[in-house]
């Protein structure tokens, strides 16, 4: 594997989502990554994949290097032919030249801006990153992709050791508009676990038809939830009308209530949330949130070792 950015750069994606899995049942450390070491620059805030990604590169023998990017380095100019004269002072293409002759493998996160579709789905930033960096790439979540959420994701739902579950991906309210990354790199990777997946959110709400094409998609949330053994929520702002959010009548908030409807379903989400608008507390507190937290690490451990394989 030469860069982890999308499951469309995962030569066999089932033989990694059971490599995570194994690690969740015993976990294991090794002195792969010995004299070797990872970079991560997060352009946007995080907390689970920052920690993960770093105990993840420590069990593998590796050193990590994470500059405060934001706060305590140079602005960074993201535009190309620009006449800096104005607040930034470093190219992005010279910040990833320079970053990547310190590092074996590069991480870096990089949200949608939701002001223009055309740049965020051609990943403005992240395609930067693979051009200038001569090293393995991983996103750390980039503007349409979050691919170490959904490998985690694949093999926490995998580990529940259901033949062919029910998983329902549904929308759920937001203050601010998000982008539609997690909910669109889950569906890439779905297809590679057995599983029955059904999508639920408010019209309006359609993802990119890119990645639901073919899938059940219905605005009766309470439908979508009948004998689901998977409920993965997460809010998304409007894909048609470019991070928009538009007023939704019902609520959307997943309930106890809700809960009840379903197949005894694990409750999934990425983390963070926002507690009694996305879910209840009664949802969250008996959910398998902090076990998907945790599998990060395995998933992170997973994708290091393949890529320090081929260094
Ligand atoms: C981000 C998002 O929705 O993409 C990160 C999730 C892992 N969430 C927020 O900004 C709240
Ligand atoms: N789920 C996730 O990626 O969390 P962070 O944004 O805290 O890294």
């Amino acid at each position: 594997m030469k860069n982890f950015t999308t499951v469309e750069d995962v030569p066999n994606p089932p033989s990694l989502i059971r490599n995570v899995e194994k690690l969740i049942q015993s976990s294991t450390q090794s002195n792969m990554g010995d004299g070797k070491t990872l970079g991560l620059l997060f352009f946007n805030p995080s907390l689970r994949t920052r920690l993960s990604t770093q105990k993840a590169a420590q069990n593998l023998g590796m050193d990590v290097i994470v500059p405060n990017i934001n706060s305590e380095s140079w602005n960074v100019e993201f535009e190309d032919g620009t006449v800096m004269d104005g607040t930034t002072q470093e190219h992005i293409k010279d910040t990833i030249k320079v970053v990547s002759s310190y590092c074996d493998i590069l991480g870096v996160r990089t949200f949608a801006d939701l002001e223009n579709a055309e740049n965020d789905y051609r990943e403005k930033v992240l395609s930067n990153f693979l051009t200038y960096s001569g090293i393995p790439v991983i996103s750390l979540e980039s503007a349409t992709l979050h691919p170490l959420q959904s490998l985690t994701d694949m093999a926490t739902i995998s580990n529940l050791n259901i033949r062919t579950p029910k998983v329902v991906l549904t929308w759920a309210p937001h203050p601010s508009a998000l982008p539609q990354a997690v909910s669109n790199s889950f569906l890439e990777w779905l297809p590679h676990i057995n599983a029955d997946p059904v999508i639920t959110h408010p019209e309006g709400y359609e993802l990119s038809e890119q990645f639901t094409d073919g899938i059940e998609i219905t605005h009766n949330q309470d439908e979508a939830f009948s004998g689901a053994d998977v409920i993965y929520t997460k809010n998304w702002s409007s894909f048609r009308h470019y991070g928009q959010t538009p007023a939704v009548e019902q609520s959307w908030t997943v309930t106890k209530e809700k809960m009840n409807l379903t197949n005894n379903a694990s409750f999934m989400h990425c983390l963070p949330i926002r507690r009694n608008v996305v879910a209840t507390d009664a949802v969250i507190d008996q959910s398998a949130v902090y076990r998907q937290a945790k599998n990060r690490e395995f998933a992170a451990q997973a994708v290091l070792y393949k890529l320090l394989e081929e260094l």
